[in-house]
């Protein structure tokens, strides 16, 4: 199966809000799977659909060591959270950078699975970290958002440079 393309900041398509997905097609557990692929090839431990530029409240994760425990959340939400906990962050949508987020510490979330069945989940650290930067996904947030103004100016600044570096020569036109 093909992987799907990751959208990286600052596309304004990640800060699209993801509408509840009405039913759980055999088309929507293709997709599930396209994504469960294209978030162990990257790696990552998570993956939401805004991601793949797919608007609608879907996610993966798979937190396990062995990419044995893949996990689908679809139309998911925070029931109760409680705690706090500090911990860095990445996202495959915002390459290169690693800084530390405080989220809560446990978090309980209702969801349906791939074959479209309720169930809740109590989860804590690094799966309920996972867990709210992936809802965040599909909120159209980033977890540079909760960055510091300093050190948001310089990840943009970085970015800008990144991007310039990678100016096509012959087209002119920067390759994100
Ligand atoms: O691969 C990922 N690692 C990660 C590490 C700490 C907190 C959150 C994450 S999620 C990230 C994959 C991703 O971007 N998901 O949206
Ligand atoms: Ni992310």
């Amino acid at each position: 199966m093909a992987l799907l393309e990751i959208l990286k900041y600052p596309d304004p398509r990640l800060r699209t809000v993801a509408k509840p997905v009405v039913e759980v097609t055999d088309e929507l557990r293709q997709l599930i799977d396209a994504m469960l692929e294209t978030m162990y090839a990257a790696p990552g431990i998570g993956l939401a659909a805004t991601q793949v530029d797919f608007h609608e409240q879907l996610l993966v994760i798979d937190i396990s060591e062995d990419k044995t425990t893949p996990l689908c959340f679809i139309n998911p939400v925070i029931l109760e959270q409680s705690g706090s906990f500090e911990n860095d962050e990445g996202c495959l949508s915002v390459p290169e950078v690693y800084e530390s987020v405080e989220r809560s510490e446990q978090v309980r979330v209702k969801a349906l699975d791939r074959n479209g069945k309720e169930f809740e989940l109590e989860a804590e650290g690094l799966l309920a970290v996972c867990i709210q930067h992936e809802i965040d996904h599909l909120e159209g947030k980033l977890f540079v958002d909760y960055l510091s103004q300093l050190k948001r100016s310089w990840l943009k600044k970085k970015l800008s440079k990144a991007r310039k570096r990678d100016v096509d020569p012959v087209s002119k036109t920067p390759s994100i």
